[in-house]
């Protein structure tokens, strides 16, 4: 698989995580329920690059790391509390042979300057990066273009 020299591919990606209090339906120790997730920032298939996403949770959870084989690269829950997740993607043999180590803060609970906590008002915190391949194999090349 030859490498191509002075090419570059920029993958655009938006990760973070997205929360629902349970209101009357909250218990003291599912209180929300969220989903963190990597896509795409463009609406591409992030399938064509990424192979794995392992995201490893706070270890009050029950089998903490959880992989996800397919997209969307994406995972949900319910709890309690706020932690940090880290985000390992694994990449196509032809990609890269190194993981990407991403790092995001769960949040539940609103700013108090958007009022008080509703179940029709998620909480949001999205983060955008852009993974940059140097000399990418032709296989990979010719995947992703004329996208
Ligand atoms: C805190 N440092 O004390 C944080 C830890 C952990 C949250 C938060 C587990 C839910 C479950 C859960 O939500 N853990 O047991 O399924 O705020």
């Amino acid at each position: 698989n030859k490498k191509l020299k002075d090419v570059e591919i920029c993958v655009p990606i938006v990760y973070g995580t997205i929360s629902f209090w349970l209101g009357k339906k909250a218990s003291e120790y599912h209180s929300h329920k969220w989903t963190v997730y990597v896509r795409s920032a463009t609406n591409e298939d992030l399938g064509a690059v990424v192979k794995r996403a392992v995201f490893q949770l706070h270890p009050s959870f029950n089998n903490p790391t959880r992989v996800v084989e397919t997209p969307p690269f994406e995972l949900s829950e319910s709890g309690w509390g706020e932690f940090e997740i880290a985000i390992s993607l694994f990449f196509h043999a032809d990609v890269c042979d190194k993981q990407l180590d991403l790092y995001h803060h769960l949040k539940l609970y609103p700013e108090e300057e958007s009022g008080p906590q509703s179940t029709k008002k998620p909480v949001v915190v999205e983060s955008y990066d852009e993974i940059v391949f140097s000399e990418p194999s032709e296989g990979f090349f010719a995947r992703v273009q004329n996208h």
